[in-house]
């Protein structure tokens, strides 16, 4: 992750607590993103805690966001032209994150209820 707007307010969203979202909002994180045709799986890694997921295209699954919010979601990713969009059908609304890749960078937007964190308007990637 090289920069971002609205990590605080996203995990506002989701319920996480005050001392947690101090910590995660220092922390640099990693994306590890293995294919296997359209099977994804994507590793969140930071040095305070890693999420992981696994998918397939166009497949419901069953998500639970361990070590996050810890919420069950029913979750679908599917490819809108180039970029790949996440529904994360649950208790919150309006859940879900898109990435794309412009350049030598990946993308991330999240967004939950009316919260949305994404990147600085011409700048460098939110590699969340
Ligand atoms: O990735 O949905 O790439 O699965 C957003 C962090 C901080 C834990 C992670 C650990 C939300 C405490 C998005 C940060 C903050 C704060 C590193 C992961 C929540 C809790 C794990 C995600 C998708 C798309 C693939």
């Amino acid at each position: 992750m090289i920069s971002n707007i609205n990590f605080d307010g996203y995990m506002v969203a989701i319920d996480i607590d005050f001392a947690t979202r101090k910590i995660a909002g220092m922390l640099k994180t990693q994306k590890v993103i293995e294919q296997d045709g359209d099977l994804f799986t994507m590793k969140t890694l930071s040095t305070f805690r890693n999420y992981y997921s696994s998918f397939k295209i166009g497949e419901e699954f069953e998500e639970v966001t361990k070590g996050l919010d810890n919420r069950k979601c029913k979750s679908m990713v599917n490819w809108d032209g180039e970029r790949m969009v996440c529904v994360q059908t649950g208790e919150k609304r309006n859940r879900g994150w898109t990435h794309w890749i412009e350049g030598e960078h990946l993308y991330l937007e999240l967004c939950c209820e009316g919260q949305v964190l994404t990147s600085p308007p011409g700048k460098i990637a939110s590699l969340l």
